[in-house]
């Protein structure tokens, strides 16, 4: 059980289900973390270079919601994110050097350039957008399940919200707006427990919020964001209703970020948060617990886990060398993709 409103379990009583999955599937979970910190670490290493010129929002210590979200969607799944959306984008399939050019503001950038971090979209992969305004997506999201339901796509949609984008009309109007019209939705809500530096408790009266959702008329489950697996299995539930017919889910995911709200480090220090609740959520850090939990069961060593950190960081090395030698966009590239009567 998860010990809400902190942290979860993580693998505690999970062995006997290790039988239930393949060994590749199990490690590319691992894997896709993994490469999630590695990159965010370079990411967060450079940041005060200063060659990269938009904000970054780091979701080191929540990789195991995009990763374990993502593992259950396929690529035609539309998955929508807010301004902490790197792990998203990547988990998603989205295009490392494309993800770094937009960080560094060159034109070969998903976007070509105009949405830097909090803007990423891959139409190829099915990352359909990402927005810093909280909750901004939360409605447009809701629009894509309205339109796959009219058209009889079986396409479901995904949206990834933090837990103070709970508090905007816009979501309210959406939950009710999908569970009334039962679209084939999943609200994924990731609750780390702050918006910016404002805790959860000095924001919204005492309650969970997967109760609160579940107020408008819909599935709503509570999961372990520590924990990969938990929150794949989840997911694939809320993925099946949704393609069933049978409406949407809203998804109470608690997870800690280990950085700042915004830029590179930690702003812990700055007593908004106590170092005793940070401490606690590190004991549960989703990559450590569950590459503990495989090399228990047989699955991983150190020796394989290097391995992969060799190539994920030879990856992410060139991929930073493509976005620094990628041309900047020039000033006649203002006015495409530009409307206007
Ligand atoms: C509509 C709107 N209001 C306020 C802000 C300023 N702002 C940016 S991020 C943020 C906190 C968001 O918290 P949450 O949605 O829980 O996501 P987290 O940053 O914790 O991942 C706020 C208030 C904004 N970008 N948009």
């Amino acid at each position: 059980m998860i010990r809400y409103p902190y942290q979860g379990t993580s693998f505690d009583d999970w062995q006997h289900k290790l039988s239930s999955y393949a060994p590749e599937f199990l490690l590319k979970l691992f894997r896709d973390m993994l490469r999630i910190r590695i990159i965010e670490e370079e990411v967060e290493r450079r940041y005060f270079q200063d060659h990269m010129k938009t904000p970054i929002h780091l979701v080191i210590g929540q990789e195991a919601t995009s990763v374990g979200a993502c593992a259950a969607m396929t690529r035609a799944d539309l998955l929508y994110a807010s301004h902490r959306t790197h792990g998203n984008y990547l988990a998603k399939g989205g295009d490392l050097k494309a993800m770094l050019c937009e960080f560094h503001c060159r034109i070969n950038g998903c976007t070509g350039s105009r949405g830097g971090s909090m803007h990423l979209m891959d139409k190829s992969v099915g990352m359909a957008g990402s927005s810093a305004i909280v909750a901004g997506v939360v409605p447009i999201a809701t629009g894509a399940a309205l339109a796959a339901q009219m058209h009889g796509e079986s396409y479901v949609t995904t949206v990834f919200l933090g837990d103070a984008a709970t508090e905007e009309g816009a979501v309210s109007e959406a939950l009710n707006f999908a569970a009334l019209k039962q679209l084939p939705i999943v609200y994924f809500c990731e609750n780390n427990f702050y918006s910016v530096q404002s805790p959860l408790v000095t924001r919204q009266p005492k309650r969970e919020l997967y109760k609160w959702a579940a107020g408008y008329g819909m599935a709503s489950e509570l999961v372990d964001g520590t924990n990969v697996l938990a929150v794949y299995e989840t997911m694939q539930t809320a993925v099946a209703r949704a393609k069933r017919g049978e409406g949407p889910t809203f998804i109470e995911s608690p997870v800690y970020r280990f950085r700042a709200h915004g830029g590179a480090g930690d702003d812990s220090k700055t007593g908004y948060r106590d170092i005793a609740e940070r401490e606690a959520w590190e004991k549960v850090c989703p990559l450590e617990t569950y590459f503990t939990f495989l090399k228990s069961a047989g699955l991983i060593d150190e020796t394989v886990r290097n391995t992969m950190a060799g190539e994920i960081m030879a990856e992410t090395m060139e991929a930073f060398d493509y976005a620094l030698a990628s041309p900047k966009p020039t000033e006649a590239d203002l006015y495409t993709h530009v409307y206007a009567d």
